[in-house]
């Protein structure tokens, strides 16, 4: 270690990890160095630190119990798609759909912006496992890190301590995850409630050696290491390598009274409703179905011995978007933050808890908005930033499943695409077979939203909602789902839903939230061959009578205008996908291909 540094380095046997670490002190040159041990007495230091300094507020302890409020820079409030790369040796491997650049340039680059660049601060050496510790799916990652925030969140999100380094033994595999908000401190500089470099940040991947830096950003994504870039973008490169598949998938159990609990896995573009489906609860007359959540964003899937696809959540927490969560929206979400949880750029009440739009129907008449500023009903900015989030333990939500913590994960029966479609795309749809579900996870697209980046209504091509989450190029990945399939006993059933389809007044045809267990019950039975369906050129889907109808005064006029099939229309859509396919045509397996021309053909 270097010299004048102090440093709580653990007695471990892995001397590249080590060398490696010793390696980012040199050229990051913090104060101090800190290895995480993921106790609670650690995190209560770190809230004493940072509520002190003024980074972050702690929340009414009655209300909210062990709970902080953080406010970000509001130039750092998202993900930032145009500042990430996957630095590949070869350009076609990122392949079109992501930004890349020469490894060895950018690696110049980072150097030069990573010089220094924890002065004055410590630097946190966080081992964590994504999945539980030392599972068959798990992996490990070490995230260096100057921002105390990253290490309470990620706390909350992976696995994180002493147990985590026990598994590496004196050379197993880790991902190195190199992480600084980019602003050192000159002796005497008082420090800013939220640093950032906005104008510097880079989010970086370099797939061949496994491993991420990341500068500049101290948000969601951006700095916590093992969600986005790790647990998706390296992972599905790994997995690419290794044969399974790291998806963006929610996983859920549906327990049907008097019959064996079956698993699915569902992917949705962002504004989806992803986090409602994964804890939904139904209606009351549809007393007879129980649904629990395993994940609400990330799935990693692996052939099993026994030929059949098995699923993991490598997280250990939800990452949630706070507006639009409520009581009656999603129960569950909001029970999950009720204790030991981490808010960021919601607003604080007047009685010290917190408060975002659509959390009730009439905000409270005073509250202090996400920038810190006196805000009321008048002010006509919203209190909470759109992107403003809760970081909660999983262990926290109501509806977890009992395998949550499973290290052999749960079989995945059925996989779901989804998307937000006003019109043309019906309730739900089941794929002829596994090639023709690839086609329909590849061809996924959904209208954005106002919060979107974008114009509102537009259709953004979204393959299996890994867009920005893709580690290597688009059309390998095709290739790869196509594959994965030869080595199975057994492949999940593949549908289609779109819980957002329009009548001619631009009203919702369907009533989504609860209901959508109705779709997913047969779901469920066709995977597992107990219900009936209809043939038609785009797949399989429910009659009328198939579906349950318990409790909701739904007539058959309005389930035809909801499950209605346009020819015309769906055969110009297929051949609008023309574009994207031509992005991606030197890599594009053949199968996707015919796919396409036999669904022209059946239109
Ligand atoms: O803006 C961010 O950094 C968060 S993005 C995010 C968070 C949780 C789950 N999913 C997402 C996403 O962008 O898909
Ligand atoms: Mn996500």
């Amino acid at each position: 270690m270097t010299n004048s540094i102090v440093s709580n380095t653990p007695d471990i046997p892995h001397r590249a990890l080590l060398k490696w670490v010793e390696k980012m002190t040199k050229m990051c040159n913090p104060d101090r160095v800190h290895w995480c041990d993921g106790s609670e007495t650690e995190a209560e230091g770190l809230f004493k630190e940072m509520v002190e300094s003024g980074a972050c507020i702690k929340l009414n302890e009655s209300k909210r119990p062990n709970s902080y409020l953080f406010r970000s820079d509001p130039r750092d409030v998202a993900r930032v798609e145009s500042r990430t790369y996957i630095c590949s040796l070869n350009r076609d491997d990122a392949g079109p759909t992501n930004n890349w650049e020469e490894p060895r340039t950018m690696r110049r680059k980072l150097k030069a912006l990573f010089n220094g660049c924890m002065k004055g601060r410590t630097m946190y050496v966080i081992p964590f496992s994504m999945g539980p510790v030392g599972g068959p799916i798990s992996k490990v990652g070490i995230q260096v890190t100057d921002s105390p925030y990253a290490v309470v969140n990620m706390r909350i999100m992976a696995r994180v301590g002493r147990a985590v380094l026990d598994t590496l033994g004196t050379n197993e595999f880790f991902v190195p995850c190199l992480h600084s908000v980019g602003c050192p401190l000159e002796p005497g500089q008082k420090d800013v409630p939220w640093p950032c470099n906005p104008e510097n940040t880079h989010i970086v991947h370099f797939p061949e050696e496994r491993t991420i830096v990341s500068f500049g950003s101290g948000y969601g994504g951006n700095a916590l290491l093992g969600k986005k870039c790790f647990a998706l973008r390296i992972a599905s490169t790994i997995a690419r390598d290794e044969g399974w598949l790291a998806e963006h998938m929610l996983i859920l159990g549906v327990k049907e009274q008097g019959k064996p609990k079956h698993y699915v896995a569902a992917a949705f573009p962002s504004a989806c409703g992803k986090t409602n489906f994964a804890m939904l609860i139904p209606p009351k007359a549809v007393n007879d179905i129980e649904i629990s959540c395993v994940g609400d964003d990330i799935a990693w899937i692996k052939p099993g011995d026994d030929g059949k696809l098995r699923a993991i959540n490598p997280e250990a927490g939800f990452f949630g978007v706070a507006p639009g969560t409520s009581m009656k929206t999603n129960p569950n979400a909001l029970l999950s933050c009720r204790k030991n949880t981490i808010f960021t750029n919601v607003a604080l009440t007047d009685d010290g808890d917190v408060w975002w739009e659509g959390m009730s129907k009439t905000p409270p008449n005073h509250l202090i908005d996400w920038q810190g500023r006196d805000w009321t009903p008048d002010s006509g900015t919203p209190a909470a930033h759109p992107n403003s989030r809760f970081t909660a333990p999983a262990k926290n939500c109501p509806v977890i499943d009992e395998n949550f913590e499973s290290p052999e994960g749960v079989e995945v029966k059925a996989v779901i695409f989804g998307g937000r479609r006003a019109t043309d795309i019906p309730l739900v749809y089941q794929a002829f077979n596994w090639g023709h579900g690839v086609y329909l996870g590849a061809t996924m697209s959904s209208q954005r939203t106002a919060a979107a980046e974008g114009k509102q209504g537009e259709l953004r091509r979204d393959p299996m909602a890994m867009l920005p989450f893709c580690g290597y190029n688009m059309g390998d990945y095709f290739r790869h789902w196509i594959k994965l399939q030869r080595g199975l006993a057994e492949s999940p059933r593949v549908f289609h839903v779109n819980w957002f389809r329009e009548d001619a007044e631009g009203k919702m045809l369907w009533p989504g939230f609860g209901d959508n267990v109705r779709p997913l019950r047969w779901i469920i039975q066709r995977a597992t061959g107990q219900a009936s369906a209809r043939e038609t050129p785009i797949g399989w889907v429910p009659r009328y009578e198939d579906i349950d109808w318990r409790g909701l005064d739904y007539g058959e006029a309005r389930f035809e205008a909801l499950m209605h099939l346009d020819r015309d229309r769906l055969r110009k859509l297929t051949l609008e996908y023309e574009d994207l396919f031509m992005d991606l045509m030197e890599r594009l397996p053949k199968e996707i291909i015919f796919e396409r021309e036999l669904l022209i053909s059946r239109l």
